[in-house]
């Protein structure tokens, strides 16, 4: 009853509800905007683009590997390797020291040439999420950190898929995280974001690390 009183002010008065909104004096939950004289709880168009689709894209929602190590798993929250391309899974790095590079967000990333070890036989991880709720038609950008071992971009490239298509080849002697953007439309209403690490099988390949999409 409160509440509804104070929707009729508001529609009197416009500027005095805001300045209500403002100072947080509105009981309840209120995260929207006014259209016309209905309350309607729309997002903040600047939050609604930070909202990323990708799930664990910086890889922190997995419980501690321990500090400055590492695991082999086939999969993560969000993420999955296809054994159907190899045979290798996704080696989890945790801390601020390992294999000399920090993660480039948070404590975790990923490297896309693993171990043969927890009953893998391959190394070079063929790893994806698969993202769904896209609306076909519409455009998607999405970003990652991506770095070489030691810059070495032999040992260290990675092809990346979306879709089922190749967007991306990462080659590079560079040391350190590089930002890697592309923009595709969504051809299906769920699209596998793919990372195929070029099979070299030697334990050294590429780093990876906050993953991240979003609708344009
Ligand atoms: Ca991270
Ligand atoms: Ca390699």
């Amino acid at each position: 009853m409160k509440n509804l009183l104070f929707i009729l002010v508001c529609a009197m008065s416009l500027s005095s509800c805001e300045e209500q909104v403002r100072y947080g004096n509105f009981e309840g939950q209120f995260d929207g905007q006014f259209e016309g004289n209905v309350v309607a709880p729309v997002a903040p168009v600047a939050r609604r683009r930070l909202k990323s689709l990708v799930r664990n894209g910086s890889f922190e929602r997995r419980e501690v590997v321990g500090n400055n190590n590492w695991d082999v798993l086939e999969s993560l929250p969000g993420w999955r390797v296809d054994r159907n391309q190899s045979d290798a899974g996704i080696e989890l790095q945790e801390g601020l020291g390992i294999a000399g590079l920090s993660p480039s967000h948070g404590l975790f990333k990923v490297q896309l040439d693993a171990h043969a070890k927890n009953g893998f036989t391959e190394t070079d991880v063929v790893m994806y999420q698969k993202i769904c709720k896209l609306e076909v038609g519409a455009r998607y950008e999405v970003q990652f950190k991506i770095a070489s071992y030691n810059g070495n971009g032999a040992t260290s490239q990675v092809e990346v898929f979306f879709g089922g298509r190749k967007v991306k080849t990462f080659d590079s002697d560079v040391r350190g995280w590089q930002t890697v953007r592309f923009r595709r439309k969504a051809r299906a209403k769920c699209q596998k974001l793919s990372f195929v690490s070029s099979p070299d099988n030697d334990t050294h390949g590429a780093y990876l690390d906050d993953v991240r999409m979003y609708k344009l």
